[in-house]
This record gives structure tokens, C-alpha cells and sequence, in this order.
């Protein structure tokens, strides 16, 4: 049948009317079980052996032009409605985000799914249902305010199967109920995304904000990701929320294994788990128990699990590192305890330096340690990171176990983060290429036969400008915010972390407003784009949005410098902001501190999309470094080895640069000048000038000067646009190692062996 017809008789159906007469909800509703029956009949995608993705978060997006670019449909389905007069993109607007996660590791994990599934290797994600996902962020005077975000709607993709699990706590069982949807791989099968529910979750619970009784547990296990965990009983939630997680995976893994007709014993010849990061490793001593408890001998369960789990680890920052108080785990999960004193005595006996164990002098469990003991493999997320872990933070692991130690760089898919959302930039890409990108991208590779070729540097450049069109267009009309299609767009959209040093740009965007009072106006207009969340309970990342929100309003409503510089952060950062703010980029800001942010995928994406990076020699930075060559982006900061040194001799002084030198002296004294304190909060501001003149943890006034020197130098680079064009072209062309497709493939390759 025509798409057309299949639309009109969906619509016909549901809605007793044409395509014509539906609106964008009766549309968005008719695709939606259109696409979900083509994914219920697209082949499943099956194996012997099987991948187990365990994550807290699944940031998957929006997820209907995705399944429609997967199934092969997407042209035919934005051409049968144009036909009738509508907008796919309008439609699309009606599907409500999922907020499964909170930044780039659950963003990584909802790529891997992708890919997987494109490779065709038989691979399901595991997670948790949240109500509520992470929280919807809004602004009221100049703050971030928390609200639930409500996601939910009874029409969704997500399907209920029927599959219940009893998962026990000392306060009594609780029943998991498996919600399903399917991951489309790109002209390809589906796996699956298992999400748990508590059956007995109660959403009344949530009272003022995003408060809630943090100690109900039998209703409030799946409300949030990420509880507030500033009191004890916000970090025993966790503690009870990741044990729901992980016995409910336990049970699903041993029951497919079960319907198999496997026996239990040999539970890594069928299955290999991907813990992702700490947060589900008691999904070890989980599994342990439930084989013991099925007859298997304790010594063939701990041997079988090491064999089947693998550890990925994302942060080397210390706090992010999870260790339990022993006497949570015996009040929240009494049960595991045994087995993790078990695990900890194995590895006492034949270790004795203590950095090695599992429960420490302290009576604390060391989860990162478990994973690493039991499991089979230990990978960083891009090759600074992995070398850091093997020669400092985990390097008493790497010498005993060097065979488990590898790294996967992290990867993007291009089906969302190009030919989702840069629809004009993939179809020129295709003209010039052909589509075997979309297949291998590293055939992105063969534009560098344009590097000098005017007519398609133009082209690039045309196609940039009518993204900055669109996404000036939707500000306008969505915030009510209006910035110059002919500036320059830098823009810094992460998680709001003092270690990705927003602050640092606040302090540029101190030091330009300056120069333009003083009558150094740029060249050209300068407009800062950022997005963040902060935790609720961090401080000080919450005085930085204050900071960067203030300063919005304070230029905003300066008529000297408004013409020149504009400063917008976006409301409720998410998914969808991201493909909106993407490809209209000119700079990517990536200036975390040397050593600090494990890799980045945000960076990869702008790359993709023609974005040249500002950043420091962090994380996958490197790689980038690496594969487009000094000229075509701008480092700058200490390196690694000076900042890890520093650290190392507790060497680093912010009063040796604020006091010292009168410029940065300067730049820091405005956050707490009258026009600030007016504008703002003294006491926020006065907290973050106290921080960052006596703490400075991240060293912002370190890297600041040689920041701002080179953040101009790229600025004055951007005005001779056919150079920056060719850029732009070298970006993209060298994007293509950043596919998740590649990171997937040696996943499978040196792990997972799928297939
Ligand atoms: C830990 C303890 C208590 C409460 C929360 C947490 C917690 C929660 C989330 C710790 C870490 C996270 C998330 C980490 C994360 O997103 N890491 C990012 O992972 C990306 C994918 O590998 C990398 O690209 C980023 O560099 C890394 O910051």
C-alpha cells in the first residue's frame, strides 16, 4: 500500500476523518501505531549469545523520525503528508521526550542500542522505568527551579509484556512489572529496551516540587533517576533503587537463559553483561546469589559471572565513584551481603595490598573494585581516559590484571546526530560522496577531495547559515528570544559541572562585556547558546547557572553591548534541544579541566556537524586533535600531566592568579560588583566568588587567560569564511571514527564476541 493510503486508513480509523482534516496530535498518534507495527513485524534480531546492557539511564529521545529513518520510510512518510499539507516536523514536536537519564552516559548507552541493533548483533538494554525521568528545569529569578517532568502518556512506545519479578527487601517484596520497546537498527532488525516498573509506585507521593518520601519505598522506587542523596535516606534510595534494577535483570537474564534450556553453570556462554559504570554492579553478587540459591556451587557461580560481566568505566572523579557504607547494604539489601563479604575475603587472601579490596579499612564498599575483581574486562571511554585509569587511578588493578584493562572510545550514531538532525547537510554529504556513509562512515573521508573546492565550501557555508536561521526562528517563537542570524554561535550544552567549567566561560563573557564598555567592539556580533541541568542538591553548579542567567539579563538590557554580545541559555536542556542547537554551531566549547572529563560525546556531535572545537586536551579532545590537525581546531589549557601533577602536590593556588594578576583580579571582582548584586543574589554570588577565589578546585583561573586569547583568535579566524569553511569540511570528513557503529564493533570485537 502507498504511505498515503496507509496514513489515511490509520487516521480513518482511529480518528473517523482524512489527513487533511487531523491535527499534528491525530497524526503523531496514527504514525505511532503505524511505526509500531511495522517494529512489531521488522525481523528480531537472535542469536545464541546475548548482550545485556545494564544502565541507570537511557537518554533515548524522541523516538519517532529515528524508527522512521531505521525502517527505511522516513522520506515516504514527510512526502505523504506533505502531500496532504502537513509538517512531519510539526508532528513530531507532539511526542513528549523521555527523560531517562541525565547526560552522556545515558546518551552513549541509547547510541549503543542503535548500533547494535544496526550491526545486527542481539543486544537489549536494561534500565528502569522512571516516572518522572530526571526533573523539568525552569527558571524564576535567574535560578533553576525543579519540577517532575511528566513524560508519560498512556499512548507510547513502550509496550507491557506481562513478565513480573519479586524482588525481596527487608521491609517486605516487591513486584517489577518489564515494560518493552523496540530499538530500530538502521535498515536492519530490532532489539529491545527492558524498562522495570514497581507495580506498587504511587506518583501521589510527589508533593511540593520534586519532593518526595524518600523512605516509602514499596512507592517511590521508580519515580526519579537520581534522587536528591544529600541525607542518608536519599542515599539509601539508591542503594534500594539499583538493587530493584539489578534483581529484576538478574531474574530476566536467568529466565531467558532458563527458556533456552541452558544450563545455569554456563551462563557466560550464552549471555555477557555491560555494567555501565557502577551504578548496576551488584547485578555481581545479585547473580551469585541467584545461581547459589539454584543449586550451583559457590565456586562455579563466581566463576561464571567474572566470565560474564564486563565493567565500563566513565569518571575518574573520586566523588562519582561509588562506595557504599557496609551498614546501608545490610540495612537495604541484606541478602547481597554475605556474598560481597565472600567476594572481598577471595580477593583478601591472594591480595594483601589494601587499595585492592572490595570492603576497605573503612567499611566501605568499593563498587568500581567488584566490577574490576569479577568481571572479565575494564574499558575507559576514550584513550587519554583508559591510559589515565591503567597508570594512576585503577593502576594496582591494571598491574594484576593488565588482559582486563582496554579502551573503546565513545561513539555517536550519525543516524541521529546527522541524518536526524542536519537533514540538508546528510543530503549534500550524499551528493558529493554518494550514501555509503551512512553504511561506513568512514567513507566521510572522501570530502577531503574538497577541501579546496569553492563551490562546495559555499554550499557548506549556505547550509550553516539556514541552520542558524531555523534555530534563530525557534527561539524566537518558542522563548521569545531573539538573536542575530549573522553572529557568530558559540555554544556550551552539557551537564553543569564545575569540572566543564561554565564558570570559565562566564568569566569570558565578563571580559568581552568589558572591552565592548570600553569601545572594543568585535567584529561581529558574539552570541554564547548554553544548556544545562545542575543536580538539585549542588550548590555551587546552581550558582553558576545564577551567574550565566544574570549575565543574560544584565547584556540583554545594556543598549551598548546588546548589539554585540548576546547570552542565552536555554530552559530544560535535553535531547531535543540538542538536535535543534547542533548544526547551528560555528564553535563547540569542550574546555573541561586536562584529565577530568572522560571522554565527551558532545564534541563528537558537533564536529559531525561542521562545528570546530575550543577546547582543552581532554577526554576524546585528543582524538579529535589527532585526526583534524592543529589548524583545524583551538587548544589550549594545561595539559593533563601538569594538572594531575599539580593535584599531586596540592600545588594549585587560585590566589596566585586572583590577587596577583589585576586582569583576572578583574573578571572574578564583577561577579560580586554592584551591577551583579543588584541584578542577582549576593548571596549565590558572593559564594561562587568565595569559591573561586579560595578553591578553584577545577582551576578556572589557571587555564582562563590563555582561554579568552584563544577563544579571540578563533573568533578573528571565523571572518575569513572560506578558511573557516574549510574547516568546517576537515571536521566533518574526520568525524567518521566517532561513529558508534565503530566503538560498537569493537565492542563485539574485544568483548561482547557476539555472533
Ligand atoms: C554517582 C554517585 C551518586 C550519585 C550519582 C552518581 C553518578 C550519576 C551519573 C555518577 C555519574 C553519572 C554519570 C556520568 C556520566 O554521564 N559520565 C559521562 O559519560 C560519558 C559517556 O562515556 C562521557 O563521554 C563523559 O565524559 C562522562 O562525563
Amino acid at each position: 500500500m502507498r504511505m498515503r493510503d496507509e496514513l489515511e486508513q490509520k487516521v480513518g480509523l482511529r480518528f473517523s476523518k482524512g489527513l487533511m482534516a487531523a491535527d499534528d496530535k491525530e497524526i503523531y498518534l496514527a504514525l505511532l501505531e503505524l511505526t509500531q507495527e511495522k517494529l512489531e513485524a521488522a525481523a528480531k534480531i537472535q542469536g545464541e549469545r546475548k548482550l545485556y546492557y545494564i544502565s541507570a539511564e537511557f537518554l533515548v529521545g524522541k523516538l519517532l523520525s529515528n524508527n522512521l529513518i531505521n525502517l527505511g520510510i522516513y522520506d515516504q512518510v514527510k512526502e505523504a503528508l506533505a502531500e496532504a499539507g502537513k509538517d512531519l516536523a510539526k508532528v513530531e514536536e507532539q511526542e513528549t521526550e523521555p527523560s531517562l537519564g541525565n547526560g552522556g552516559l545515558g546518551r552513549l548507552a541509547a547510541c549503543y542500542l542503535d548500533s547494535a541493533a544496526t550491526l545486527g548483533l542481539p543486544g537489549d538494554g536494561v534500565g528502569l522505568l522512571y516516572h518522572f525521568g530526571l526533573f523539568r528545569q525552569y527558571f524564576e529569578d535567574h535560578k533553576q527551579q525543579e519540577r517532575p517532568d511528566v513524560w508519560l502518556s498512556p499512548k507510547s512506545w513502550l509496550k507491557k509484556t506481562g513478565v513480573t519479578f519479586k524482588v525481596p527487601f527487608p521491609q517486605g517484596e516487591v513486584t517489577s512489572v518489564l515494560y518493552d520497546l523496540y530499538v530500530s537498527g538502521y535498515e536492519s532488525g530490532v532489539n529491545r529496551l527492558h524498562l522495570f516498573d514497581l507495580e506498587s509506585v504511587d506518583e501521589g507521593l510527589v508533593k511540593q516540587g520534586i519532593d518526595f518520601d524518600k523512605t516509602d519505598i514499596a512507592h517511590n522506587l521508580t519515580l526519579f533517576l537520581y534522587p536528591d542523596d544529600s541525607d542518608r535516606a536519599g542515599r539509601l534510595l539508591r542503594v534500594y533503587q539499583q538493587y530493584f534494577m539489578v534483581s529484576s535483570a538478574a531474574q530476566l537474564i536467568l529466565k531467558e537463559l532458563e527458556e533456552k534450556g541452558r544450563h545455569l553453570g554456563e551462563l557466560h556462554k550464552y549471555a555477557v553483561i555491560q555494567i555501565n559504570d557502577t551504578h548496576p554492579s551488584m547485578v555481581i553478587p545479585e547473580l551469585v546469589r541467584l545461581l547459589t540459591a539454584r543449586g550451583v556451587s559457590m565456586d562455579d557461580a563466581i566463576a561464571a559471572v567474572t566470565k560474564t560481566c564486563a565493567y565500563t568505566n566513565h569518571t575518574i572523579l573520586a566523588e562519582a565513584l561509588e562506595k557504599w557504607p557496609l551498614d546501608y547494604l545490610e540495612e537495604a539489601v541484606p541478602q547481597l551481603v554475605p556474598i560481597i563479604r565472600e567476594l572481598d575475603k577471595r580477593v583478601k587472601e591472594k591480595y594483601t595490598d589494601g587499595k585492592l579490596a572490595i570492603i576497605d579499612e573503612n567499611d566501605l564498599v568499593h563498587m568500581a573494585h567488584m566490577d574490576i575483581h569479577y568481571g572479565f574486562s575494564v574499558n575507559g571511554v576514550a584513550s587519554l581516559h583508559t591510559e589515565i585509569l591503567e597508570t594512576s587511578e585503577l593502576k594496582a588493578f591494571a598491574d594484576i590484571y593488565p588482559e582486563k584493562f582496554n579502551n573503546k572510545t565513545n561513539g555517536i550514531t550519525f543516524r541521529r546526530w546527522l541524518m536526524h538532525c542536519d537533514p540538508a547537510l546528510s543530503q549534500f554529504i550524499t551528493e558529493k560522496i554518494g550514501p555509503g556513509w551512512k553504511k561506513d562512515a568512514m567513507e566521510l573521508e572522501k570530502l577531503l577531495q574538497f577541501q579546496d573546492d569553492e563551490g562546495t565550501l559555499r554550499r557548506l557555508l549556505e547550509i550553516k547559515q539556514q541552520n542558524k536561521k531555523n534555530l534563530a526562528d525557534y527561539l524566537k517563537a518558542e522563548a521569545g528570544v531573539e538573536i542575530d542570524e549573522n553572529s557568530v554561535y558559540d555554544i556550551q550544552i552539557k551537564r553543569l559541572h564545575e569540572y566543564k567549567r561554565q564558570q570559565m566561560n562566564a568569566l569570558y563573557i565578563i571580559w568581552k562585556y568589558k572591552q565592548i564598555k570600553e569601545g572594543n567592539k568585535p567584529k561581529r556580533p558574539i552570541t554564547l547558546l548554553f544548556g544545562a541541568k545542575a543536580a538539585p542538591a549542588y550548590i555551587i553548579a546552581k550558582d553558576i547557572i545564577h551567574v550565566i542567567l544574570c549575565l543574560q539579563d544584565l547584556i540583554a538590557n545594556d543598549p551598548e553591548v546588546s548589539p554585540w554580545l548576546k547570552v542565552v541559555m536555554v530552559e530544560n536542556y535535553n535531547i531535543t534541544w540538542a538536535q535543534r542547537l547542533i548544526p547551528a554551531c560555528d564553535i563547540s566549547e569542550q574546555i573541561s579541566l586536562a584529565s577530568k572529563e572522560a571522554s565527551g560525546t558532545g564534541n563528537m556531535k558537533f564536529m559531525l556537524n561542521g562545528a570546530v572545537t575550543l577546547g582543552t586536551m581532554d577526554g576524546a579532545n585528543v582524538e579529535i586533535h589527532d585526526l583534524v590537525g592543529d589548524e583545524n581546531i583551538y587548544i589550549f589549557g594545561k595539559s593533563s600531566e601538569e594538572v594531575m601533577d599539580l593535584y599531586a602536590k596540592s600545588a594549585y593556588h587560585p590566589w596566585e592568579y586572583y590577587g596577583k594578576d589585576p586582569e583576572i583580579t578583574d573578571l572574578v571582582d564583577f561577579l560580586i560588583s554592584p551591577r551583579m548584586m543588584r541584578l542577582g543574589d549576593p548571596e549565590n554570588l558572593a559564594r561562587l566568588y568565595k569559591d573561586m577565589t579560595r578553591k578553584d578546585w577545577f582551576m578556572a583561573l589557571l587555564d582562563v587567560k590563555e582561554y579568552i586569547q584563544v577563544k579571540e583568535g578563533a573568533l578573528a579566524d571565523f571572518e575569513d569564511q572560506m578558511a573557516w569553511a574549510r574547516k568546517m569540511l576537515v571536521n566533518i570528513a574526520k568525524a567518521g571514527y566517532f561513529s558508534s557503529d565503530r566503538s560498537v564493533a569493537e565492542y563485539n570485537r574485544d568483548i561482547w564476541k557476539l555472533k
